[in-house]
């Protein structure tokens, strides 16, 4: 049976720990979390990888700054990583840190691979470097601000290095690249980011410096101490560290790679579309299936930072106004792929309407319908008339739609089609007014009350994946047991009779809090 079972790895970034965690990386974060969780949900064994990055200037200048030495500033600031997985009750198999020695030692066994293949060679480093971003920008893409300050394309300062550095054979890989893009159309998501690669590859590529000489922070490269191994050659490699990388005989390696998905933001495709294939096809290792680069959160129109003042704590806004609703916002809010703007009006207006509105609606005035007129039992169900076959129909086919979407990544049409089936029980409850037949045929009011627990029950089932605790309380006031709420137990329907749990509203309304 074990071995039947389909395998899926996904994978956020590895997160610096240059600076404490905010909505950007909380985004990722869930976004991964339901595509895990609905993978599970359908039966496949999912591993889902996340972690921090935890090498490079950016860190050991971050670490200087607090007065720190490198390795306790980073136990620190992994820990606040840790701590908001924790927080928004991710369900991750691991947790990476690149400084941990399972993860050097796979780092440095790629290395050699590279040099024992040819791909590796020794030179000097002249142009410029953005510590931000921590990459090197070739002299077409700087650019000068009015007070003559060199800046690469995403306003990032850079400054310009000369050291010996060894080098990646890139420009070599970039055919069997174009190759492989052409052939695998689906690589990169959404299609405008696939174009985007392409173009960039086509334009030409260089060998890229994949080490440093001027500090210390990072991965020692094997046989030559004075440099450090760059730190996204680094970071790249924690997909396949994780998964117990070279040994190949690991149950993990087996089942888990080549991923089929690194979900990263659009800031870092390039690394995740170009580099990181290139790195992999010269090792003769398999490339993952999909990068999806989703879009860039600001917060009131303006990009998060810290001089700015406007960095969002996902603490912050969990502890005000609840996780599913953090999470359902994050979701639904902004078609994933696409940029968006984080309000906490925006937040509140999105769950007032969406969750307290139209399924916690839903489910209330269902379920206190039948406590109060059917003793808290399941109603019996009669003969089905056209429209009850219909709305039974129709929740079918939102299922399946939906696990289309969800396997397709299109998370937004797979909640837009949740939504259409909730807004359509509430019209079918309107038009069927259970509290008229109470007056006059109560056998119909009875049929109409299990069929609408019945889609209750199974909007709950797959509401569990992406707002699993407010979906699970309702599937608790149906007395439904945590073992029945998978997907092979869509069809199960309730059974006439059986006991339910007092009713409780879940998505209370929210008003701004200060
Ligand atoms: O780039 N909107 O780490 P990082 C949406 N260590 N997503 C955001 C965001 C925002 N405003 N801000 C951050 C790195 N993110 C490397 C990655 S992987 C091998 C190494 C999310 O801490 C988004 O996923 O800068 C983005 O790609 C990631 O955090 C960058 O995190």
């Amino acid at each position: 049976m074990e071995n039947k079972q389909k395998k899926f790895y996904i994978t956020t970034p590895i997160y610096y720990v240059n600076d404490v965690p905010h909505i950007g990386h909380a985004y990722t974060t869930v976004i991964c979390d339901t595509i895990a969780n609905f993978n599970k949900w359908l039966g496949n064994k999912v591993n889902f990888l996340t972690g921090t990055d935890e090498h490079g200037q950016k860190v050991e200048k971050s670490a200087l700054k607090a007065n720190m030495d490198p390795q306790t500033f980073t136990d620190n600031v992994s820990k606040s990583f840790k701590k908001l997985a924790s927080k928004l009750e991710i369900n991750n198999t691991d947790f990476i840190r690149t400084t941990e020695d399972r993860h050097i030692k796979s780092v440095k066994h790629l290395w050699n691979i590279l040099v024992n293949k040819g791909d590796i060679y020794i030179d000097k480093y002249s142009g410029w470097y953005s510590i931000r971003d921590e990459a090197f920008y070739s002299n077409d893409e700087v650019i000068e601000d009015k007070s003559g300050k060199k800046l690469a394309p995403n306003g990032s300062e850079v400054e310009w290095l000369e050291e010996p550095s060894y080098f990646f054979k890139l420009s070599s890989w970039q055919d069997k690249l174009l190759k492989f893009y052409e052939k695998n159309p689906d690589f990169i998501s959404p299609k405008s980011r696939y174009n985007e690669v392409l173009s960039f590859v086509n334009g030409g590529l260089e060998d890229l410096s994949i080490s440093r000489t001027t500090f210390n922070w990072g991965i020692q490269v094997p046989d030559n101490d004075d440099h450090v191994i760059y730190v996204w050659l680094d970071a790249l490699t924690n997909y396949i560290s994780a998964l117990d990388y070279p040994n190949k005989d690991s149950k993990n390696w087996k089942s888990f790679w080549p991923a089929d998905i690194h979900v990263v933001g659009k800031d870092i495709l390039r690394f995740h579309a170009v580099y990181w294939p290139a790195f992999l096809m010269a090792a003769g290792l398999e490339v993952p299936r999909k990068i999806y680069a989703h879009g860039w959160w600001t917060v009131d129109g303006k990009k998060m930072s810290k001089s700015t003042g406007n960095v969002i704590s996902p603490e912050v806004i969990i502890d005000k106004y609840g996780l599913d609703q953090f999470k359902y916002f994050l979701l639904r809010e902004v078609r994933f792929g696409q940029d968006g703007d984080f309000s906490e009006e925006a937040l509140v207006k999105r769950v007032n309407s969406d969750l307290s509105n139209d399924y916690g609606n839903l489910a209330q005035r269902v379920l206190t319908f039948i406590y109060k007129n059917n003793e808290c039992l399941i109603p019996n169900k009669g003969s089905y008339t056209l429209e009850d076959k219909e709305l039974l129909k129709d929740m079918g086919v939102s299922k399946d739609n939906i696990i289309n979407y969800m396997q397709n990544y299109q998370i937004t049409n797979a909640l837009e089609e949740l939504w259409t089936i909730i807004k359509k029980s509430n019209a079918y409850i309107d038009e069927q007014a259970p509290w008229t037949l109470k007056k006059i045929d109560l056998n119909r009011m009875n049929t109409v009350l299990f069929i609408l627990a019945n889609i209750i029950k199974n909007i709950s089932l797959i509401a569990t994946n992406f707002i699993p605790n407010g979906a699970n309380k309702i599937l608790d006031q149906l007395a439904i047991p945590q073992n029945k709420r998978k997907y092979i137990n869509f069809d199960e329907e309730l059974i006439p009779g059986s006991k339910f749990n007092k009713p409780e509203g879940v998505f209370p309304r929210l008003e701004i809090k200060e």
